[in-house]
Formats: C-alpha cells, structure tokens, sequence
C-alpha cells in the first residue's frame, strides 16, 4: 500500500517567502517510516534559487527546534551553521550595555540563516529515495470531504491528485486551511497587531563583527524594539518592531537619522548613516499576524502544521520551533498508535491544540508587556531577579524564558508552572514580609519598652 503526504506553500502577498521548512521537515519524518510522499512547494527550489533572499533573514533556535532536527539526524549540522546566543545584551538609551545570561553555559539559543536552514532541511528530504519534491505548482484548491488536490502548474493548467494523507504545511495564509473552514465546529480566529517590522544590517567592522557575536542584542524601547541577530559573515541583522503608524511618520532620511538618534543613538555609527538612510526605505515594514484554529485535524485525511495551524508573533522567538514540535510530536503518535491515523490524527489535535494556543498567548503577553512596560531597566531588573530566585530555589522557581526556550515543558504547562512559581513567591514575599515586621516589632519592645509606654501614656493623657 503506498501511503502518502502533501505539504505545500503558498506566497506571502508582499514579498516571496522561499521556504518550507516544517513540510520539509516532516517529509523527512514520514520517510524514515516508510511512507511515500510528494512534497509540494509552490515557489522556486532554494537550493537552486540564484536571489533565495526572502523574508527575515535569521531565526532562532532553541531546545525544542533542535530535538526535531535531531530526531532525523541534521542536528549537528544545523548547528555548526548556526551561531550560539548564550545570552542577551541590552543596550540602554545612553549607549551602556548589560549582559544577563540564559543560565549555564550549556543553555543558549542559536542563531540561524533561514535560507541555509531551508537547503539543509530540503537536501535532508531530497535524500530519501521515497520522498518527491515538486516545485512551483500551487495548490488551487483542496476539498477535504473527498480528499482531491487542485494544482496549478506554471503554464496555468490544472491537475487533480488524491492521497491518503495531506499535511498542510503552507504557512500563516494557508489553503489547506481554507478547506477547514468549512467545516463545523472548526474554529479560527486571527488578529494583526499594530506593530510592523523592519529589517536593518550591521555590516562587519575591520573584518570582524561590531558587537559581541555570541548574544541576542536588544534595544527595549517600550513601543519600539530592536534586536540585533549575528550572521556568519560577521554582521547582525536588526529588526525594528514599531506601530505602523510611527513607519508611517518618518517619510524622509532627515526624520529617520532624527529618529534613531533619539532612539537608538548607538546603533547609528554601526549600521552607517548612509546605509540607515537608504535601507529604511528599501522594503516596507512587515505586518505581523496571530493565528489560532482549532482543530487541526479534519477526518483521517488532512492535518494542519506549523504556521497553518498557530502562526505567532515573533516576541517569545518560538514560531518555528514550534512549527518543528508539530513534526517532532505527530511523529512520536505514529509510534505510540502504530501508523494508525485514525488514532494519531484527533491525538495529535487533543495535545497540541492547547500547547500551539498557550504559545500564542505567550508571544501576545510578551508583546503586550514589551511594548507598555519594558525599558531597559525593567528589562535588565526583571531578568535578574528571575535569575536569583531560580539561583535560590532551583527547582521550584525556573524563569518562563528557560521553560520555553530550554525544556520540552508543555507549553500550557509553562503556563501553569508560571502561575504557581508567582504564587510561591507571593506566598514567600508575605511570609518574609511579615516576620520582617514581628521580629521588629518584638526588637523593638525588648530594648524599649520603658520609653514606650511612657510615650504612650502621655499620648493617651494628651488625648484626653
Ligand atoms: C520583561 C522582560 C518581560 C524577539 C523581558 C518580558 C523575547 C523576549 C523579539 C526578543 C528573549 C528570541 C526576541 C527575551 C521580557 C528572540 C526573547 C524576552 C525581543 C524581541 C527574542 C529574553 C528572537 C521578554 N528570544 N527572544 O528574556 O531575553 O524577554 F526583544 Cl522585540
């Protein structure tokens, strides 16, 4: 019996997004079990593609991406391709610099090209002797009552296929998911934030890189936020996260050097005047979109992963390894109920749905709490206290940041976890608070309780 998966992809509007890295990465773990598949792509092969520059340029890679990749074997080799973060340098208004670590040594996160990771992760694929890679021909249209695929090919003819299973991997704007919609008792909802992000480089300086490489810098702003990713060619890629509305104040080179200079002083002389007076307006800022449906499955037949399923916003940097979850989760179902989709498949709805939702609530909380509250000092106090209670007690208090980045904690387990470590330190905050107060109270009686009550019988004579 030849069993198979479809994954495609379908364009951004705004610009080509040349990559497919949780259908490749799923056409790798449906192949190491013996499935034929025919991956689907609806652009050009980015192995072969001349100008591969698409989206954002770097992503990053935590514990959960990298137990994916593992689980197929490219780890190691995305890793060596990829540069290690092992903490955050935030940098303040006036220029200062703090360094706050993610925790040991071994825990860091890992900055990666996203083209290169889209070529490894289809090379990976294109290994397999089972597994077809088909580019540009585009899903038209998928009917998930009978299983028939639409496809168009460049010349603008149609052909239908029908298998036994489609993987809908085509991102945020997802036709596989179009097809969900119609059914009941799907539920969808979707929500662009006012923020928009724009991509900035810092070139290398005398040859080698103009900051430290081995951290993720960030600029916290309130409402606007930059951070600042390194590449292999020893420069760093900037993406400023700013309301629209503010993009849309600065119309001319003059308004954006005065700009930076108000609010990023520092990373004028890195990024260049010239190249910040050209680059702002070279490309439009991007929009961002949340995405949540529910479920991810519709009969036997068709599934819905990564950005189809839950597109997040970037501020918890969880999108892909969440999207590699999927991969890594669906896999160990098929084990666990012997390649039996009709098991797998609601399984994999039950588990996920509630994990894919809290992370997007995450990255939103995130968002939120960034753009109202997080400056510099904030940013720099809240991560140090976070690092002195884990160092205190730590097994009871992890950071948030630890769990998701670190851990293959559920995420609506992260969520809970959070919750309780909050009220254990409420809990301790009042205890210590209050035998503060005691143990003053009685040091205060024991060494003067003659003044005292003569103070207090005067104040009561006065009184009267
Ligand atoms: C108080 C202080 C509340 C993405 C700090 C919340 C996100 C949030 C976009 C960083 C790291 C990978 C990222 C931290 C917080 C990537 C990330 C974080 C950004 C923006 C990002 C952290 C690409 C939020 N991780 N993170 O703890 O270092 O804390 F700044 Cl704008």
């Amino acid at each position: 019996m030849l069993e198979w998966v479809e994954l495609q992809s379908s364009g951004s509007k705004v610009r080509s997004e040349l990559s497919n890295k949780v259908g490749a990465l799923n056409a790798c773990f449906f192949a190491k079990r013996g499935f034929q598949v025919e991956l689907y792509e609806a652009r050009k092969d980015v192995r072969t593609a001349k100008n591969a520059r698409g989206r954002s340029i770097n992503l990053a890679l935590s514990y959960r991406g990298r137990q994916a990749l593992k689980a197929i074997g490219i780890e190691d080799q995305v890793v060596s391709k990829g540069i290690p973060m092992k903490g955050r340098m935030i940098h303040s208004l006036s220029g200062r610099k703090s360094f706050i670590a993610y925790g040991t040594s071994s825990q860091y996160i890992l900055s990666v090209d996203r083209t290169n990771l889209n070529r490894t992760l289809l090379f990976a694929a294109s290994r397999y002797p089972n597994v077809k890679l088909i580019f540009e021909e585009r899903l038209q249209h998928y009917n998930a009552d009978n299983g028939i695929l639409t496809f168009i090919r460049p010349d603008g003819s149609t052909y239908e296929v029908s298998q036994d299973l489609v993987v809908g991997c085509d991102g945020a704007f997802s036709t596989t998911r179009k097809q969900f919609m119609r059914q009941t008792r799907f539920d969808y909802s979707q929500v662009y934030i006012p923020h928009g992000y724009m991509e900035l480089t810092i070139p290398p300086k005398n040859g080698d890189f103009a900051m430290e490489p081995n951290l993720l810098h960030i600029w916290p702003r309130n409402a606007f936020m930059m951070t600042g990713l390194p590449n292999l060619d020893k420069s760093f890629t900037c993406t400023l996260f700013m309301p629209f509305e503010e993009f849309e104040k600065l119309t001319t080179a003059d308004e954006v050097l005065l700009f930076f200079k108000k609010y990023f002083p520092d990373s004028i002389p890195l990024i260049g005047i010239e190249a910040l007076k050209q680059d702002y307006f070279r490309l439009p800022a991007q929009a961002m979109i949340s995405v949540k449906c529910s479920s991810y499955h519709v009969g036997f037949k068709s599934i819905l992963m990564g950005d189809a399923a839950h597109a997040v916003v970037p501020f918890y940097g969880q999108g892909m390894n969440a999207g590699f979850e999927d991969c890594m989760v669906f896999d160990e179902l098929m084990d666990q109920f012997d390649n039996d989709f009709s098991k797998s498949l609601p399984e994999f709805s039950r588990l996920r749905v509630p994990d894919c939702h809290a992370i997007a609530d995450l990255a939103m909380y995130n968002y939120v709490e960034m753009r109202q509250h997080v400056n510099t000092k904030w940013f720099v106090f809240r991560k140090y206290v976070d690092n002195i209670l884990h160092f205190c007690l730590p097994r009871t208090v992890v950071p948030m940041y630890t769990m998701v980045a670190f851990t293959r904690i559920r995420y609506h387990e992260v969520i809970k976890r959070s919750k309780q470590q909050r009220m254990i330190i409420n809990t301790l905050l009042f205890v210590v608070g209050m035998s503060a107060t005691i143990t003053g109270a009685a040091f205060f009686f024991k060494h003067f309780p003659k003044d005292l009550t003569m103070q207090l019988q005067n104040w009561n004579f006065s009184l009267m």
